[in-house]
């Protein structure tokens, strides 16, 4: 008999943050995960997870909306329907409700997981199988204090637990932020490839004065300088500089991606699953990007485990990404939900092993966490 979907249960997961988390946009010392537990009537049980940054500071959804919006609209449309044909469901999704990615993805997620638990295979490879089973993960330089940054940065670099470092930036005027990061790489030195991320922060006239002295001091990627519509303004910092620009708030989904292609970008584009709806869509994207010769990026919206083993999955299917990945969030988390936690090492992280995401909740730390 052919498995349907019996329920979806969404939790608001609160997990406090290793030290503050200082961004453009706003700070974090807590980051809430929604969860989703999508029980299926053959017995089996999808994960999945959508998660965004500070509330509504990042973008239109906020983890409450993710949860109130799959338990509202989302969950009923899926009920009832068969399990295993993901491309369908995804397509109900999207006739039925506009926007709301990250809850989607969520969904997408759990959906992915659940079929590969069924079939015997993890979710690379139900997407065709991975290249790649160890990936390269960086880590985010944020605690708004110089001296903090470059002390954390080396230390990670004895870990051999991360040799490359993004450092948030746009919350303070630009010469305050450029000789932040310049000290910061000055003390790292060549040991390092530091980036920064702007989240949006500056005016096209600000990032032209901001990238050329980063540039000068030894940068090697800037992430979203200017606001995320500003496409042309994008293409022309791309053109103007030779440090590369990496697209990420600009790029959310295929359509996106060919946007900024046609416009003659270069560089490269910061892949989301919460961005694009899920794997599938970000994968679109990532195919947009390889066509057009831009470079690959794996990024994260700060997700725990089962957002962060969902993307690793996506990525491990593509070919080698030119910028590796940012897959860190469950190292910002001062505690996980899940039995065992992914494995990072030797600058990266390992794929887990299937079927499906690899990962089983612990029960108890997420009642623990789990919002009353
Ligand atoms: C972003 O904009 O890239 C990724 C790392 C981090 O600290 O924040 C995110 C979001
Ligand atoms: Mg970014």
């Amino acid at each position: 008999m052919t498995s349907v979907i019996q329920s979806i249960e969404t939790l608001l997961v609160d997990l406090p943050t290793i030290r503050p988390h200082k961004l453009s946009m706003t700070t974090m010392a807590c980051q809430t995960l929604v969860i989703v537990r999508m029980r299926h009537s053959d017995g089996i049980e999808g994960l999945g997870e959508g998660t965004t940054i500070g509330g509504l500071a990042y973008g239109p959804e906020s983890p409450e909306s993710i949860k109130c919006n799959i338990d509202a609209y989302l969950a009923p449309l899926l009920i009832g329907q068969p399990s295993g044909n993901v491309n369908a469901l995804r397509a109900l999704l999207n006739r039925h409700a506009r926007g709301n990615m990250i809850a989607k993805s969520a969904l997408e997620t759990a959906l992915l997981d659940a079929q590969g638990k069924r079939l015997g295979l993890s979710v690379a490879e139900l997407l065709g199988g991975a290249r790649q089973a160890h990936l390269p993960v960086l880590w985010t330089l944020a605690s708004g204090d110089t001296a903090k940054d470059i002390e954390e940065a080396q230390l990670r670099l004895e870990q051999r637990r991360h040799g490359d470092f993004k450092l948030k930036i746009g919350a303070n005027p630009v010469k305050q932020d450029v000789r932040h990061v310049a000290t910061i790489k000055e003390a790292l030195g060549d040991r390092a490839s530091v980036r920064v991320d702007v989240n949006q922060a500056w005016d096209e006239s600000t990032a032209v004065y901001g990238i050329q002295a980063l540039q000068d001091a030894g940068i090697e990627l800037i992430e979203q300088a200017i606001p995320a519509r500003e496409h042309a303004g994008l293409i022309r910092l791309a053109d103007r500089f030779n440090v590369p620009m990496l697209a990420d708030e600009a790029v959310q989904d295929a359509r996106d991606g060919l946007d900024l292609a046609r416009g003659g970008f270069s560089g490269a584009f910061a892949l989301k699953i919460a961005k694009s709806g899920g794997l599938q869509g970000v994968l679109e994207l990532a195919h947009v990007a390889q066509a057009a010769g831009i470079g690959l990026y794996g990024g994260t919206l700060l997700e725990g485990t089962i957002g962060t083993a969902a993307s690793l999955h996506a990525w491990a299917t593509l070919p080698e990404m030119a910028w590796g990945t940012e897959m860190f969030g469950p190292l910002l988390l001062k505690d996980d939900i899940v039995v065992e936690p992914l494995r990072y090492r030797e600058f990266g992280v390992d794929l887990p092993a299937g079927p499906g995401l690899g990962i089983t909740l612990d029960e108890d730390k997420l009642a623990h966490y789990a919002r009353k």
